[in-house]
């Protein structure tokens, strides 16, 4: 159907009337976003209807990417800008005197996660749909996403997400596609016809009810699902088993229970804690995703046989490695077939991503708790271990016990989900260059040398659409009116801008846009902080979870070098810059919640000081996520990507500042690399010790700060001062800050790397200076940006590891 500015101002004021019996002249800003989101929900529905037609009809591969977070943000504008409607639902409602960027404020955030391995999910989503990947996203419908962050007194205080406090007009709930999943119990194994039998009794039930909502390609008619799952009751042991015995406070705790489920995610992003609840929420999300996966598939009437021609299952990190397990559970026990084929089969449909090389992040299980939770599926996870470490035995390690030991499955009492995710798929992945070398020559170095052929290389990327046309639609329109709008299908067609990096008239414009975004952003900082900000500044922003790794701290020293500076001398020739820092802290990480408190000690500190306050200001905005993230990532003239080398897997946020035009000031870590790649040297500014330095400083622990706070003054008064009263009355507030840098010998080499960021920052100072210098870096970074599209990111998946037909592709 072809959508009019007419049709579309008439269909919405019928949908004001029907959904909200109201009119024009009455209707709330709710009542608008509301009918707007219902019109477009329906404007999408035939061609959802039809694409699942289309891919029954076709009888073609399907994709299931399996995650437990998925951080879609909000999806009206968005929607609207792939359905091709955005410009003329904008003007229709403005002859109507309706703002929509005022409307897109109601909706809530659908914050399902926790930074990027949540977004990379939501990224990958818009752009199966959008280059033809007939893929889907499976994941968990929390009722809670993360918390709510407020900064009460400078400390971060959580509230909680109560994002569907309200209806969620793009989800539809399945009632009639739910499944059961059951958890402990005891099981029994009889033989029948000569096959052992696996019988499951006195589990617990419960009822998993998907709420699907439609994942729109751009412009193309695709409509592929994202299909949540909600943990229920099953109404029959709620009803009867319980309240017919009488036993009324029963009935409730066993609600209780199966609600918390679904309840809310996990805050932590790093910190594996090995709570049964969160093995609980894992394995629900995997049951109830492969019973739907296995229920589709047998509507298409193919053999179980050939089920692995049909599906690819994608784990987003091991959080869903549970799919190995519940896959071979179902082929066997309900469909009968033998270890070897099933075995066959899981292996040829799953595969799996690792997200970070950080230990502490490493999943693992206790084995009394996973064999009382989930009985059936410890025999599986048990068999499949038992074969594997003799085939280890037998094939390459004969004798070898301490390296079976080091790769086995289960060890000290512990069930390795990594080395499950490992053994039971037929890919494994790192996602920036550098991270999987790591994982090669490092961290999965076993694994690496016994299943070579396993193992690849996905650079992340992010939807061009979202962190780009959405977020910065006046430099989607410049790009477009330099060199057309083929970029759009082919991001890397933007390379078409560098014809343009010299032009002083686009340079110009290039500043301009920016300009106007550090305005508004200004604009907002005084109306909820009440603090002035200079647009004309350099706006220099660290904007990701807070984490001792990603080094926030390291620029929270700079601020008070640069500060200390300027307090011996007023007029001290530093070009005037305005740090700005947003980011959540895990609830229970206490260090970081600390640096939380620093950054805002310091932040009232600076901006209430007269003698510095045209040089210098600080700002922490709260509740970082997807949102703020899009009105940000515009703003930044520095994007600050200085994670300590080796820790950040790829990172993500670093693409979009880049794509915004931002020139990045980084280590050699993760995608860094890759950008600086893309970019060239000069127009980027690395710093900071290489990756083989690091590892060095690691393995021979010749590494001591309290030799760098001894000898370099800088870093002994701006420590000094963090522990003494001139920063913050209360002393030892910041006492685990400094111990961490000195007693603790400063694990992520922030004194090490300081003189050389203090140099990277002069460099910086220094070329902002030359604004047509400035801007031309700017314009390449742009420009290079195309090969950070998600779109080339799910092709290299498409392609390498799901071997999937492509729809729209236009990298062929
Ligand atoms: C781990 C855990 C441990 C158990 C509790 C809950 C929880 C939640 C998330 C995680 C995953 C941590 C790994 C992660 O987020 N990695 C990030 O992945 C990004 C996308 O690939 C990448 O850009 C970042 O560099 C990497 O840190």
């Amino acid at each position: 159907m072809m959508i009019t500015k007419n049709i579309f101002k008439n269909d919405f004021i019928k949908k004001l009337k029907t959904e909200r019996g109201t009119t024009i002249d009455e209707a709330t800003d709710l009542d608008i976003y509301y009918a707007l989101g219902s019109l477009v929900r329906d404007y999408i529905a035939e061609d959802w209807v039809n694409t699942n037609k289309r891919y029954i009809k076709k009888g073609e591969k399907q994709v299931y990417y399996f995650s437990m977070e998925f951080l879609m943000g909000k999806l009206l504008v968005s929607n609207l800008i792939n359905l091709g409607i955005k410009d003329i639902c904008e003007e229709g409602l403005k002859d109507f005197g309706i703002d929509l960027e005022k409307i897109e404020e109601v909706e809530k955030d659908q914050g399902l996660g926790n930074g990027g391995l949540g977004r990379l999910a939501a990224c990958f989503l818009d752009s199966m749909a959008s280059i033809g990947v007939p893929g889907h996203g499976c994941g968990i419908r929390y009722n809670y996403g993360l918390f709510e962050q407020k900064i009460i007194d400078g400390y971060q205080v959580e509230f909680p997400d109560k994002w569907l406090q309200y209806e969620n007009v793009w989800e539809i709930r399945k009632e009639n596609k739910a499944v059961e999943v059951k958890f402990g119990g005891d099981v029994r194994v009889v033989e029948e016809n000569g096959r052992l039998k696996f019988i499951h009794e006195n589990y617990e039930s419960v009822l998993a009810v998907p709420y699907d909502t439609p994942i729109v390609g751009y412009k193309n008619k695709q409509i592929n699902t994202l299909r949540l799952w909600s943990a229920e009751t099953v109404k029959r042991d709620f009803n009867y088993t319980c309240f017919s015995k009488g036993n009324y406070l029963k009935a409730f705790e066993y609600k209780n229970s199966v609600e918390a489920i679904s309840h809310v995610l996990y805050p932590n992003d790093a910190y594996e804690a090995g709570k049964t609840l969160r093995l609980k929420q894992e394995y629900f999300l995997v049951s109830a995703g492969i019973q739907s996966i296995i229920r589709t598939f047998k509507k298409r009437g193919k053999p179980i046989e050939d089920f692995d021609d049909y599906v690819a299952i994608h784990i987003n990190d091991t959080h869903p490695a549970l799919a190995i397990p519940e896959l071979m559970r179902i082929l066997m026990d309900e469909e009968g077939l033998g270890w070897d084929e099933a075995w066959r089969i899981t292996t040829n449909t799953i595969a799996y991503t690792n997200h970070t090389i950080m230990s502490e992040a490493l999943e693992k299980w206790n084995v009394d708790i996973f064999k009382k939770l989930l009985p059936r599926i410890y025999m599986i996870v048990h068999e499949i271990n038992e074969r594997f470490c003799r085939e280890l035995w037998n094939t390459r390690y004969y004798g070898n016990f301490e390296k079976i030991a080091e790769m086995a499955i289960i060890a000290d009492n512990q069930v390795k989900m990594a080395h499950l995710a490992i053994v039971g798929s037929h890919s494994v992945n790192g996602v920036a260059k550098l991270h999987t070398e790591i994982l090669k020559k490092q961290e999965l170095k076993d694994f690496y040398e016994y299943y070579p052929y396993k193992f690849n290389n996905k650079t992340n990327g992010i939807s061009h659409r979202r962190w780009l046309i959405k977020a910065n639609p006046e430099l989607t329109k410049l790009i477009t009116e330099a060199i057309g709008d083929g970029w759009i299908r082919v991001p890397t067609k933007m390379r078409g801008l560098l014809k343009y990096k010299d032009d002083p008239s686009y340079q110009e414009k290039i500043y301009t846009i920016k300009q106007n975004h550090k305005i508004k952003l200004a604009k907002m900082i005084k109306e909820k902080q009440g603090i002035d900000v200079d647009p004309n500044t350099i706006f220099d922003i660290h904007a990701k979870r807070i984490h001792e790794y990603k080094r926030q701290l390291l620029i929270v020293l700079y601020i008070m070098y640069l500060y200390n500076r300027l307090k011996e001398d007023k007029n001290l020739d530093i070009y005037p810059r305005t740090f700005i820092f947003a980011g959540k802290a895990a609830p229970a990480y206490y260090t970081a919640k600390q640096i939380i408190k620093l950054i805002n000690t310091l932040a009232k500190k600076v901006n209430n000081d007269k003698d510095v306050n045209d040089k210098l200001k600080v700002v922490f905005l709260e509740n970082y996520g997807v949102s703020l993230a899009e009105k940000l990532i515009t703003c930044a003239n520095v994007s600050e990507q200085v994670s300590t080398t080796t820790k950040e897997a790829s990172g993500t946020g670093n693409m979009k500042f880049m794509m915004n035009g931002a020139i990045t000031i980084a280590t050699l870590d993760g995608a860094n690399i890759d950008i600086r790649n893309a970019v060239g040297d000069e127009n980027i500014v690395i710093f900071g010790l290489k990756e083989k330095e690091i590892l060095k400083l690691y393995r021979n622990g010749t590494y001591n700060s309290m030799d760098i706070y001894n000898n370099d003054i800088r870093i002994k008064t701006i420590l000094d001062q963090m522990q003494g009263k001139s920063l913050c009355k209360k002393e030892g507030e910041f006492s685990i800050i400094v111990d961490s840098l000195l007693k603790h010998n400063d694990e992520f080499f922030v004194l090490k790397d300081f003189d050389d960021y203090v140099k990277a920052q002069e460099k910086i100072d220094k070329l902002y200076r030359n604004q047509s210098v400035w801007q031309e870096k700017s314009i390449i970074n742009i420009g290079c940006s195309g090969v950070f599209s998600s779109d080339r990111t799910i092709y290299e998946y498409a392609t390498g590891i799901w071997k999937v037909n492509i729809y729209h592709s236009y990298y062929k």
